[in-house]
């Protein structure tokens, strides 16, 4: 008996010497130290010693499973090691080696644009107002003085919807609806961006669908220089400090008088150049004394309020500023194109 245990406890130190991964170390384990394993079988024979013999046999079959586990312990201790640092290799980053670049997004130059002018109204005290793009004939029309039937409603070529909705052909009908909301009391001071339809043919200067931004100022003693002062500071701070702007009469069914604004050409200083057409001025929006039927018509005492509003496109405005030369390069998505306004 003696013999036997110490012939398996040399078979299963070999074994545990061999065992190269954790699961075959298991399957010693189980094999030599298990219920049913030889070690277990040999004891059972004990029976059969005599009672002096017993207790040495005893403590020899302890000492035997002591050594084996410890062996398998130390030997599982080794494996494990070895399985860490296995796994440490494979996933070893060079933190030496260059980071992949981060690709960022940017706003759109024409979003860049709306942004800032918002910011210079917003700075002189101007609120955002916001309406619908599907609009009623109502606002769109006949509360800006633009009665059905009018010739001026040629002016703007409309998408009906039927014959009372349609899309809104500029951002005035935000005017009529701020106004109504106020019930007849100033003051009013708002922009109103957004986006605007019309049936024009699209070319390098027209879109069928563009962005335009509103100003309106209703209150007592609103005049025409105080409309000339606003626009202004508006060109100088899109368009650069030196520059001057002047009014041409012109006409909207909705102010009176009205005038296209002009500012002195920035290529060229106002001497004449391609971008100004030789003229030294180029226009830049439609501007107005707010008409006493459309302040009446929203509910305000034209005899007691009197107000100006405005209107530009922002893609006319950023086109000028940046010196592109096609309206549509703005819809087209052409990264070539966007990437160039990554750093202004
Ligand atoms: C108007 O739409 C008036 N509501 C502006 C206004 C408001 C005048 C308040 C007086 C008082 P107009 O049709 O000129 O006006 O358009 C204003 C601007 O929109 C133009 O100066 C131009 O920059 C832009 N615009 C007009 N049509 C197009 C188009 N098809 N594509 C791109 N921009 C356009």
């Amino acid at each position: 008996m003696k013999e036997r245990l110490q012939q398996l406890q040399q078979e299963a130190l070999e074994k545990i010497a061999q065992a190269s991964d954790l699961k075959a170390l298991n399957d010693v384990r189980v094999a030599y130290l298990g219920k049913k394993g030889p070690i277990t079988e040999v004891l059972r024979g004990m029976g059969a010693l005599s009672p002096e013999e017993r207790p040495i046999m005893g403590a020899l079959a302890n000492e035997v499973r002591a050594a084996i586990q410890s062996a398998l312990e130390e030997k599982q201790a080794k494996l494990e090691q070895e399985e860490i640092e296995k796994k440490l290799a494979s996933e070893a980053i060079d933190v030496t080696l260059p980071g992949r670049p981060v690709r960022l997004g940017n706003h759109h130059p024409l979003t860049r644009v709306i942004e800032e002018i918002e910011d210079l109204f917003i700075g002189m005290g101007y609120t955002i107002a916001e309406g619908p793009e599907v609009e009623k004939d109502y606002y769109n029309f006949e509360a800006l003085n633009l009665p059905k039937g009018h010739p001026a409603r040629d002016m703007q070529d409309s998408f009906y919807i039927t014959e009372e909705i349609l899309l809104r052909t500029h951002t005035s009908p935000v005017q009529a609806r701020t106004m109504e909301k106020h019930q007849g009391r100033g003051p009013v001071k708002i922009i109103c961006p957004g986006k605007v339809y019309r049936r024009d043919n699209d070319d390098a200067t027209h879109s069928h669908q563009f962005t335009q931004i509103e100003g309106l100022v209703v209150d007592e003693n609103i005049r025409m220089s105080d409309l000339k002062g606003t626009l202004q500071a508006f060109a100088k701070k899109m368009f650069g400090e030196d520059r001057e702007i002047r009014f041409r009469p012109s006409f909207f069914p909705f102010t009176e008088p009205s005038v296209e604004v002009d500012v002195s050409c920035f290529n060229c200083g106002g001497h004449g150049c391609n971008v100004c057409k030789g003229t030294g001025w180029i226009e830049i929006l439609g501007a107005g004394m707010v008409h006493p039927n459309v302040l009446e018509m929203a509910g305000f005492d034209s005899k007691k309020y009197t107000g100006f509003a405005f209107g530009m496109g922002p893609e006319r405005i950023a086109m000028l500023k940046y010196g592109i030369d096609d309206i549509r390069h703005f819809y087209q998505n052409d990264l070539r194109f966007l990437q160039q306004f990554n750093r202004a």
